[in-house]
Formats: C-alpha cells, structure tokens, sequence
C-alpha cells in the first residue's frame, strides 16, 4: 500500500517546469565541482517533523492525522517506518535522523521502551537493507517526558541524570546498529529557568560527565563517527546552556570534549540567537567544529524557532558557501529539522515542501560556487587584510611586534590611513549573481 499515492518518483525537470511535483534546480546526478549535487548536499529527512508531528500547537490540537490508519501503537511506529522509506525513496533523500521517541512509543516502563526501541530499529534495519538510504544520525529525546522538567544532564535529581544516560545508552546502541555516523546532543531543557534555584556550576559539570560518558561507551563499541552538539539559545528553556557556536565551542575545550565533538547547526536556532545562520557556521569552521546542518528558517517577525522549510536563495547561498569552504560534509549532511504550516495539512504538502527545501539548497550550492568562482569577493577580502603581509603587519603576524616596538612604529607613522570596507558594493556583487 502507498502513503504517498499522489506522487511517483519525483524527478528533476529543470527552471522552467511547473509540475509541482517535480525537482526545479535540484539534479541529483549532476556534477558540481566534481561532485554529484546529491554528495555535496547529502539530504536528510528528519523522522519526527516528517512522520510523527500533528502540528499542535498551544491553542489547538493536530490538522495532521498521522495514525496512518493504524491503532496499536507499534503498529503506528511500524506504518510510519514504511511510511519514512516511501517518502525518501520517492524524493530521493539518502539518509534519514530520528529520536529514540520518534521511531518507537514509550513503554509504561524502561524496560518495555527499550523492547518497543529495539523492535522498530530491527524493521527499520531489514527496510534499509537493498536500499541506497543510510542514517545520518540518532538522538534520545531527553526533553519530551515530564521527568526531564528540570532538564536531564542538568537535572537536580540524580534518578533523572541516569534515565536519561540509560536513553543514551540505548540511542547511541541503535546508531550504530543502523550504520550511523552522527550523534546529536540538543539540550532542550539543559538550562535554567531561574537563577534562584540552580547551580550552574554542578549542572554544568553533569551535562559534560554525561557527554563523557557517551563518548566513552560509543568507543568502546567501536564507533568512531562523529558527536554533534546543536547550539540553540532559548526554547522551551528560558536559557539554555548550549547558547550558540561560541559558547558550545568554549563548553567543549573547557571539558576535553573537543576532540570528539563537532557541531550540528540549526538555521533557526541561528537567528533566534541574534546571528545569521552563516554566522554561526563561520564560528564553528574556523574553530575547526563544522559537522552537520539542520536546514529550516525562522520567521523574522516571530521570536520562537518555526522550523519552516528554507525558501531563502541568498540564506541558503551563504550557508552553502560555508559548507564548501569547510572542505564540505565528511559525516554530516543536510537534515531538512522543518515542518509544514499547520495549515498544510496534507501528505502532499509535506513533499511539496521538501521539494521547495531541496531546491533551495541546491540552488544555494550552484550560487555558492558561482560566488567563489567569481572571485571578486574572495578578493576583496583577501586585499582587505594585505596589510599584514608584510612590514609591521607581518610583525604581529608572526609574534615579533611588543606594545614597545608598535609605539615606536606609531609616533613615526602617524595617523594610519584606512579604506572603504564597501559593503554595498560586496552586496551588489551578491545580489548579480543570485539573479542573473
Ligand atoms: C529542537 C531541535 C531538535 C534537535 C534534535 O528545537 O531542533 O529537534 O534537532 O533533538
Ligand atoms: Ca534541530
Ligand atoms: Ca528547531
């Protein structure tokens, strides 16, 4: 039976098709750079936004049915495995990412969610199997359950801190049982509402032991792909520790964490630190942190993380332009994190949506090399430190320059002289090759 009737394979047709099921710049095949479009970009689908989320929301209850006709609950997790397979196969996406809670319902106790888990990870392994689609990367979802209120790396109460290493224990099992090369740390409730009740030192401390402690195990087991930190500000905590790129990067080499962990960037999480989305890559590939991407945007006239599928070229252009500057996605890929308006309440509109999705970052990757081969930004920039080249900007490059040695320099140079940083100009540049 199909899921998905209204659609067959989706193919791409080129710009000036207007079938809309159809792929409009993305070609999978084609050679970008060497490359096909499909391993620049690497797509994934994410399990929950894509085949579990109703679209609730606080003043309403679900527009989406997702019990795919089914009632037992298992039943429900297996029709949403072959619902998954159906959706990726039909759009092309490669890889897939999923919470624990996603792929398999809760038990009444631990020992019945880690039977419910195990099951739905053996059907979702004989599905992959004569398949090209691979999983991206596994999480446990440690902020859904009542018991995380106070976060769970971060919780005040010791029961809690080891249910949720339990839950990663098994998440971290289940990645590595299907082949996965990524292992995402979001720290939903790992923060604070109140600085009258918390110890941020002690909490601090927990939630790097319980990263520790994950490294450790999945090394033992002999995994050697990647752990991924994904930075977000606020939502649903009032703070939460994993802030943005910085403030993660800093967390990480304060606690050794560093050789181990890259990060999984969020678009939305991005502005809803107050950066751009290529803000925050910028921070983590000169940090040597750049792992994996959860592509969506936000809503710039709303302060909370919308997870809407990207629409935005230019967005998408800079990011990419990051993507390929870091050497692109050795583990990580591009996880669509995103979902459909509520108002789009039909299985069709979530593949129109991916559509809309893919197309934007394939044309975000084709621009983002037009960018670099164009060159006069790269240029521009490249002149704009020349400076220090040579002379005393060589100096300070290489150490030798003292405060003394730079007053000397100073009192017999004067007043330096400076040039236009010329950002409209920069902008122009931008702007000719996105439409042209
Ligand atoms: C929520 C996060 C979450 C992570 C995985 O805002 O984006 O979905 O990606 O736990
Ligand atoms: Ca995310
Ligand atoms: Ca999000």
């Amino acid at each position: 039976m199909s899921y998905f009737p209204n659609f067959g394979k989706i193919q791409y047709e080129g710009q000036g098709s207007k079938n809309p099921f159809a792929f409009k710049f993305y070609d999978a095949e084609r050679i970008i750079n060497g490359k096909p479009m499909k391993d620049h970009l690497k797509f994934a689908m994410s399990w929950w936004h894509t085949l579990c989320a109703n679209m609730t929301d606080p003043f309403g209850q679900g527009t989406i049915d997702r019990t795919y006709g089914k009632t037992d609950p298992m039943d429900i997790a297996k029709a949403k495995v072959d619902a998954g397979f159906e959706f990726m196969e039909k759009l092309g996406i490669e890889y897939f990412c999923f919470h624990d809670v996603d792929i398999a319902p809760e038990g009444k106790t631990f020992a019945e969610s880690k039977k419910n888990l195990w099951e739905i990870v053996d059907y979702i392994k004989s599905k992959m199997e004569g398949t090209n689609i691979e999983l991206l990367w596994g999480t446990a979802n440690l902020f859904g359950n009542p018991r995380y209120m106070h976060g769970a790396g971060t919780s005040c109460e010791a029961d809690v801190f080891a249910y949720a290493a339990s839950q990663i224990k098994n998440a971290i099992d289940a990645t590595i049982a299907l082949g996965g090369k990524g292992y995402v740390f979001w720290g939903g409730r790992e923060g604070y509402e109140t600085l009258l009740n918390t110890n941020m030192a002690i909490e601090l401390d927990n939630y790097a032991r319980l990263m520790k402690m994950a490294v450790n195990y999945a090394r033992s087991k002999g995994y050697d792909g990647d752990f991924y930190v994904e930075p977000k500000p606020k939502e649903p905590t009032k703070h939460q520790y994993d802030f943005d790129s910085a403030t993660v990067i800093g967390f990480l080499r304060k606690y050794g964490l560093d050789g181990d962990f890259k990060l999984n960037i969020e678009a939305n999480h991005a502005t809803l630190a107050g950066h751009t989305f290529e803000h925050e890559l910028r921070v983590a590939r000169i940090n040597g942190f750049f792992g994996s991407i959860d592509a969506n945007q936000g809503d710039e006239h709303l302060g909370w993380d919308t997870d809407q599928f990207p629409c935005d070229v230019k967005t998408a252009t800079c990011a990419m332009y990051e993507v390929i500057k870091s050497g692109g996605f050795t583990n990580g890929g591009i996880n669509f994190d995103a979902k459909v308006r509520r108002p789009s309440f039909t299985f069709d509109d979530i593949a129109l949506a991916y559509i809309s999705g893919m197309d934007t970052f394939a044309l975000g990757l084709i621009k983002a090399f037009e960018v670099i081969d164009d060159d006069r930004i790269d240029s521009f920039v490249r002149d704009r430190y020349k400076s220090y080249k040579s002379g005393i900007g060589a100096d300070i490059m290489n150490g030798t320059a003292t405060l003394e040695s730079l007053e000397e320099y100073t009192l017999k140079t004067g007043e330096p002289k400076v040039s236009s940083g010329k950002q409209e100009y920069l902008e122009s540049i931008l702007t000719q090759i996105l439409y042209r």
